[in-house]
């Protein structure tokens, strides 16, 4: 071994370039034949990606030293990834671990570009300064992404890509049905693509990775195809903590549906015939694999971190010598395909270009306003998805008829929500072919509350499909799919039940664009029953009334339909605008309405409302953001604001309110985000007494949002809220103590009027 510096000071990229140069400098000049599948044409190909790598964390740390680098988590220990790249196509979707440097500058090698080094190098390095230039993320992030090389962008939550990357290797076969072999014209990948998805050691510990894993294995255990590639980084350690000995191969090695293969790091030779074979295996059987790469991590975990003080010595010795790096240049010199001093000319070469590119990126533009920063949050074009609604209406009499069995919806009424949820979403599939409804339980039974009641049937079990029960898995089927080109409509089936997987919507998809710069989209329509209100049943599992973990994520749409001749044209508008846009839309279906008939009495019927009919759905539409006014009696004492189950209960105060001589308007939200604030402001002023009937708790529940957009326009008028009381539901009557009630709307409307 050769040695350098001492053993105290090996993490730092002087040393980490001298001991590369002593290394390399020393290796022995032979004639070995190359072994069988590397050619020399790859091996030098790997060693010049695995060299790109090394010299951009070696720049990005440059760049910090000044104050001009924003991130320094790199890839050096982990360069064999390069050989995974060279096993794969350039077409297959990636979705990398921030160590798969060696990885991406192989993929940009492959695209036959005249200078891949430097291609390379700006790509990443504008990440690292936060240059608008930047390819992918266009300085919001750095993420290695680019969509001219089908390398999709992930987030620093470790794991959190995984349920994803599941997704897209579903809709990849699930597209080949729809579209046959060749794909389809708009579907991003080829048919015959494999989608390679890595991660370091560490997080195939996360409820993410193993919800993931576990799901690869139920699909394909299920018999149908998933062609995916999982690759694991391990380098043995997660920041500071190490993995026990054989943990991650064992656990690797014991998921069913996994075919496991393993290479080592520092065996470029070996390490690309396995990674080809697992590749191959995936290709051909459409059965998902996981490649276990053995790696080391040199520098530390991120720039500044001093791993001297929890890594032992002898580890870091150790890895020392399993620099994949310098394992690529033995190979090419004992092969005699180069001399050692030929090799450290070509690292000096390649360090040059990436310095220079360093020095170009620096003077860089940065994002300079808040406007530049979200303008590719999630960019919003009303008048087309207005055109998109009115478009879905060219469905044929016939196919409608069939779809429906002979008896359109719009001739069936008045329908309650759920029917009418029902019946929009079969409109829906029957007009966007790509458009898949899933989540448990949704198919064969129809939902719990039957709301896709027979959806299964008419369209058949690839659009519409149960999946296995969990929340994380759902939404990735999601994300991948809606990436693929497919427009999916997953459930969630209970309000309480989306928190344990929120970040797949926080995290992914609501980051996607705004980290993609539009280049990736993953529309997105999840339906979720919640809220409260069921009389007590249940419990707060299934009467959550917490909306605030939703009303905060950046560009995300929140529809909640309180009535069911609202619901077919929200429903439609979510739709549209997923298509059209890739929104993320929430749609939260008030539970307790689903099967709501009255409003004032008993047998009135007027929760009621017929199906409105293709032709009538452009003069029905109504935008994101757009609420809706009852005007009740002279409508001009008091404005009533609320959304959902407040709706109902609001109208039947404000009739009983009519007959006291008090004429209310009842703003129904629509949309609780963006909130309607437009319409708010012009409502509220109208009566300037303002009365917020909020179903959901009063620390962080929607009310705050209407009262906060109330101050921020200046309204003056008096204003007061109804809101939950923070807490959870509880079961039986006492939901009744915590949760707004009609009589208390009374009181607060009167209580407004005195004042
Ligand atoms: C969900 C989540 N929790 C914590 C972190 C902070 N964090 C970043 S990297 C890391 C360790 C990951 O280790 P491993 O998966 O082995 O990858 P490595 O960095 O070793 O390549 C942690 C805990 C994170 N990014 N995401
Ligand atoms: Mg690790």
């Amino acid at each position: 071994m050769v040695c350098v510096g001492n053993a105290f000071d090996v993490t730092t990229p002087q040393d980490l370039d001298e001991r590369f140069r002593a290394a390399v400098g020393a290796l022995t000049p032979g004639t070995a034949g190359l072994p069988e599948g590397m050619t020399s044409e790859l091996a030098r190909a790997v060693f010049d990606a695995q060299l790109t790598s090394r010299h951009l964390d070696l720049a990005a740390r440059w760049l910090r030293s000044f104050g001009e680098g924003f991130y320094t988590i790199g890839s050096s220990g982990h360069e064999s990834n390069a050989v995974v790249a060279a096993a794969l196509r350039h077409t297959d979707p990636a979705f990398l671990h921030y160590r798969s440097g060696a990885f991406y500058a192989a993929r940009v090698g492959q695209a036959g570009l005249a200078d891949p080094v430097a291609e390379t190098a700006r790509d990443v390095l504008r990440g690292v300064v936060a240059s608008t230039s930047e390819p992918i993320a266009g300085g919001r992030h750095k993420v290695f992404g680019n969509a001219a090389h089908h390398v999709v962008p992930t987030t620093s939550t470790i794991a959190s890509h995984l349920p994803r990357a599941v997704g897209a290797a579903f809709a990849i076969e699930r597209l080949r049905k729809v579209n046959g072999n060749g794909g389809g014209s708009e579907a991003p990948w080829p048919a015959d693509a494999v989608v390679v998805c890595s991660f370091g050691d560490a997080s195939v510990n996360h409820a993410t990775a193993t919800a993931a894993l576990n799901t690869a294995g139920w699909i394909d255990h299920t018999g149908m195809r998933l062609p995916l590639l999982l690759v694991c980084e391990d380098n043995g350690i997660g920041i500071s903590v190490k993995s026990p000995a054989g943990w991650v191969a064992s656990t690797l090695r014991a998921r069913p549906g996994l075919r496991y293969f393993a290479a080592e790091g520092d065996d470029p030779a070996a390490a690309y015939a396995t990674a080809a074979s697992a590749v191959e295996h995936v290709r051909r059987s459409r059965k998902p694999a996981v490649l276990h790469l053995s790696t080391v991590r040199f520098m530390g975990h991120a720039g500044a971190d001093a791993e001297v003080a929890y890594r032992p010595a002898a580890d870091l010795e150790r890895d020392l010598t399993r620099d994949p790096v310098v394992a690529t240049a033995r190979l090419l010199v004992s092969c005699g395909l180069a001399t050692p001093e030929e090799l450290l000319a070509r690292y000096d070469e390649v360090g040059w270009q990436v310095r220079k590119v360093a020095e170009e990126v620096l003077g860089e533009p940065k994002l300079t306003t808040p406007a530049e920063v979200v303008a590719t949050l999630a960019p919003r074009r009303p008048v087309r998805v207005a055109r998109t609604v009115a478009d879905l209406s060219v469905s044929s009499l016939t196919e409608r008829e069939a779809a429906f069995g002979g008896r359109l919806p719009e001739d069936a009424g008045p329908f309650t929500l759920a029917q009418t949820i029902n019946a929009a979403l079969a409109d829906g599939l029957l007009a966007n072919p790509k458009m898949a409804v899933f989540g448990e339980d949704v198919a064969l039974k129809g939902g719990v509350y039957g709301v896709t009641k027979g959806l299964r049937e008419r369209f058949g079990a690839t659009r519409v499909f149960d999946t296995l029960l969990d929340e994380t898995s759902i939404l990735g089927l999601g994300l991948g799919s809606g990436l693929a080109g497919m427009l999916p409509v997953p459930e969630i089936q209970y309000l309480a039940y989306l928190h344990n997987a929120e970040d797949q919507l926080r995290g992914e998809a609501a980051t996607m664009q705004f980290f993609s710069g539009g280049a990736y989209r993953n529309p997105m329509v999840v339906r979720v029953a919640g809220l409260a209100y069921q009389e007590g049943f249940g419990g707060h599992f299934h009467n959550d009334n917490s909306v605030a973990v939703l009303r905060d994520i950046p560009g995300l749409v929140v529809a909640v339909p309180a009535r069911a001749d609202d619901a077919a044209p929200l429903l439609r508008t979510c739709l549209a605008s997923a298509a059209v846009d890739g929104s993320v839309c929430v749609f939260l279906e008030p539970i307790a309405l689903y099967h709501t008939r009255d409003l004032y009495e008993e047998g009135d019927n007027e929760w009621l409302a017929p199906y409105l009919g293709p032709a009538s759905w452009s003069e029905a539409h109504v935008p994101i953001g757009r609420a809706r006014v009852y005007n009740v009696g002279s409508a001009e004492d008091l404005t009533i604001i609320t959304f959902g189950n407040g709706v109902r209960m609001s109208l039947r105060v404000a009739a009983r309110l009519v007959e006291e001589g008090i004429g209310a308007r009842v703003v129904d939200l629509r949309w609780l985000a963006p909130l309607p604030v437009a319409d708010v402001i012009r409502e509220s002023s109208a009566t300037g007494r303002v009365l917020v009937v909020d179903e959901t708790r009063r620390s962080g529940g929607v009310g705050e949002g209407v009262l906060a957009a109330l101050v921020d326009a200046g309204y003056v008028g008096s204003v007061s809220r109804i809101a939950s009381v923070d807490s959870f539901v509880p079961l039986g009557p006492a939901a009744r103590e915590v949760l707004v009630a009609e009589d208390a709307i009374t009181q607060g409307a009167r209580a407004l009027l005195a004042r």
